[in-house]
């Protein structure tokens, strides 16, 4: 018998990788996904894996709908990936947040207690939680200091998660994954924003790209290979927490420069920095230490910072703007 795994947030980056992984595996995957006037399955159409998903629809704001699709579905390994995942947006929609990326997964895991506490349950935690960060890198025992209503949000779900493992034995893990970037990546989050940008300024669709914040700097990973990690977490003798990271950091300003060089663009003369796009309280730099996922689950990053840059920008270059335009 295939194992089951129930992904939410299957209609993200992080849910269109993973279920290609686990389909890879063998997995029977089940695809949890909100209503919407447009269920967007574009990443799983871009990855050729529709057909291979069966899909629920799931709002983690629903306590009696997760609880039905766990009693339906009713899974070995469950991923909870939903999130309002856009941290200024968090500062905006600060309520909203917390109703989605923290009491989503404290409804998701008492979901499990009653439905089954034999699930194993995966907890999409966030190097966002280290926020305004106490040392350098982070590791799973740097103290957290979160700095946006999102992180405050994935910092409740993180404890939730550790304390449904120690008050009911529940095997709940919690992956503290830095940023992770892809061509499936929303085009709102910087990485993609700028390799879009690129690409269409070499195309001549447009002249200009503002930002906000170049100075920030952040742990930039390759998506596919973070969610290996979340299935390495979840294959372990026991649950625990992992950081899941390169160990290397680099500035918005880095990436910009690194992206318009792969398409022999002087950056400078598209560039602008506009005020609207920094947030009220920002996380200056995120750099990661992944060693004990490198020693407990033989986890390494394998992509390295240029290669990411070079891969996003082909990606965005590649593809018509009519395709492109599917992946948000
Ligand atoms: P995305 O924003 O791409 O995906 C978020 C998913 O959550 C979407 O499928 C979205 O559905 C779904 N969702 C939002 N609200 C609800 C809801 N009320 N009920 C059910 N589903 C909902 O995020 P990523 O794939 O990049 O990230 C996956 C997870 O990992 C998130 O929890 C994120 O916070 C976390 N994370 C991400 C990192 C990264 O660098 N990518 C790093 C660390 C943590 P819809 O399509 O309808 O909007
Ligand atoms: P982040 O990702 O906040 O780290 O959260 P994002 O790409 O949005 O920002 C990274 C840094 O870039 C600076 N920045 C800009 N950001 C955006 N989006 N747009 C801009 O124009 C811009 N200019 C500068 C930001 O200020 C910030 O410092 C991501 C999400 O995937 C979270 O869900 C996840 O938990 C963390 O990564 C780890």
């Amino acid at each position: 018998m295939s194992k089951k795994a129930l992904i939410t947030g299957i209609t993200g980056q992080d849910g269109a990788y993973l279920a290609k992984f686990l389909l890879s595996k063998g997995y029977q995957v089940v695809g949890a996904f909100r209503r919407s006037s447009i269920v967007n399955v574009s990443r799983l159409d871009y990855l050729g894996i529709t057909d291979q998903v069966e899909m629920a629809p799931f709002d983690v704001t629903d306590m009696g709908n997760i609880i039905g699709v766990l009693g339906k579905v009713r899974p070995n390994e469950l991923y909870n990936l939903a999130a309002q995942s856009f941290v200024a947006a968090s500062f905006d929609q600060p309520i909203a947040t917390g109703e989605i990326t923290g009491l989503g997964a404290a409804r998701v895991l008492e979901a499990v207690r009653l439905v089954n506490p034999k699930i194993k349950y995966y907890q999409a935690s966030s190097s966002e939680m280290f926020g305004k960060v106490q040392s350098m890198p982070q590791n799973e025992t740097t103290p957290f200091y979160p700095h946006s209503p999102y992180a405050v949000a994935k910092l409740y779900a993180h404890w939730m998660t550790v304390n449904y493992r120690e008050a009911y034995n529940i095997f709940a893990c919690s992956g503290i994954l830095f940023n992770h970037e892809s061509p499936l990546r929303g085009i709102e989050f910087v990485t993609r924003k700028i390799t879009r940008a690129a690409a269409q300024i070499k195309k001549g669709l447009v002249n200009q790209l503002s930002l906000g914040n170049l100075d920030a700097k952040r742990d930039w990973g390759y998506a596919p290979e973070y969610v290996e990690a979340m299935w390495l977490m979840l294959q372990q003798e026991q649950p625990d927490d992992y950081v899941i990271a390169t160990g290397e950091t680099h500035s918005v300003k880095e990436f910009v420069e690194e992206a318009f060089g792969c398409l022999d663009l002087d950056w400078r003369k598209y560039v602008v920095v506009d005020p609207a796009f920094f947030r009220p309280a920002e996380v200056d730099v995120l750099m990661g230490d992944a060693s004990k996922a490198g020693n407990k689950l033989g986890w390494q990053p394998r992509t390295t910072f240029k290669d990411l840059v070079r891969l996003m920008t082909d990606a965005d270059m590649a593809a018509s703007s009519m395709e492109r335009a599917c992946i948000r």
